[in-house]
């Protein structure tokens, strides 16, 4: 055997019927890298998104740091940080994307909807994480047809100047639900290779991705989610978005901190 033979049992992926108490302590405990929970929500749900999304414009993430461009509509906080603090003009985009998100006219909320599914067997609860009293966004349609360049995601990192919401998380997942897939590539593959100061030497520059290098030879989960399925993902773990053609990729995404409170902390 050599060594690139050699596999870790708790880097997998788990499909699972639901997003159990269980399940959910494997991730945050490092039994396993990523959940997968077909038909999160009812069917009817997920095309109605879809349908009232495909009639509006998308924006693009900053092209200079999101570059393929992936195209969203609400607000991520990435767009907001500067010198590790989240900047003022992330609160009237939030605004201005219930706005937006409202304007849908759609009977339910989705990202509620997504919410209320994670959540419904964690013992802490789960609701939109808050920063001064504040509530954050809920999350963001994204749509990365020409994929997500090698990156990893930590709020600790991102927003170094402190705690990003009024508590302390000791773990971070992304939430990832997807209402249109594409007919070839837009898989999500994950690498077991968490961020170290030497990995800098690979960050394509102004970017907020890395040379694919930068995870060498370490093994790697490649996923390809259906419609209508959920994702729960350490997003510790480098991972990227494959290029697709044919439908659009579309998801519904935030990411989930678990507070040392107990409770699972949303924010877009
Ligand atoms: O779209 C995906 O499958 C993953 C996107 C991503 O990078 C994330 O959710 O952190
Ligand atoms: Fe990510």
């Amino acid at each position: 055997m050599t060594p690139g033979d050699l596999h870790d049992p708790f880097f997998c992926a788990v499909t699972s019927t639901g997003f159990t108490r269980a399940r959910v302590s494997d991730l945050a405990a490092g039994r396993c890298a990523a959940l997968r929970v077909r038909d999160l929500l009812p069917r009817r749900m997920v095309e109605e998104t879809l349908k009232a999304l495909e009639a509006r414009a998308f924006d693009a993430y900053g092209r200079r740091r999101v570059n393929p461009p992936v195209m969203r509509f609400g607000v991520g906080v990435s767009d907001y940080c500067k010198d590790g603090v989240l900047t003022d003009a992330y609160w009237p985009a939030v605004h201005r994307h219930r706005t937006d998100w409202e304007s849908l006219g759609l009977p339910f909320d989705p990202f509620e909807e997504c919410r209320a599914a994670l959540g419904a067997d964690w013992p802490g609860g789960i609701r939109v994480g808050r920063r001064s009293g504040r509530e954050m966004g809920a999350g963001v349609a994204r749509e990365p047809n020409q994929g997500f360049r090698v990156h990893f995601d930590d709020a600790l990192r991102e927003f170094f100047c402190g705690d990003l919401l009024d508590s302390t998380l000791v773990t971070q997942f992304a939430f990832n639900m997807y209402l249109s897939v594409p007919e070839s590539g837009g898989e999500t593959i994950i690498w077991r290779h968490r961020w170290s100061p030497a990995d800098e030497a690979f960050r394509l520059p102004g970017s907020y991705g890395y040379d694919e290098s930068v995870v060498g030879d370490a093994e790697f989960i490649e996923l390809s989610p259906e419609v209508g399925e959920a994702v729960l993902i350490n997003p510790n773990f480098f991972h990227a978005v494959r290029p697709s053609r044919g439908a659009r990729r579309i998801a519904l995404g935030f990411a989930v901190g678990l507070s040392v409170t107990g409770e699972l902390l949303t924010w877009g």
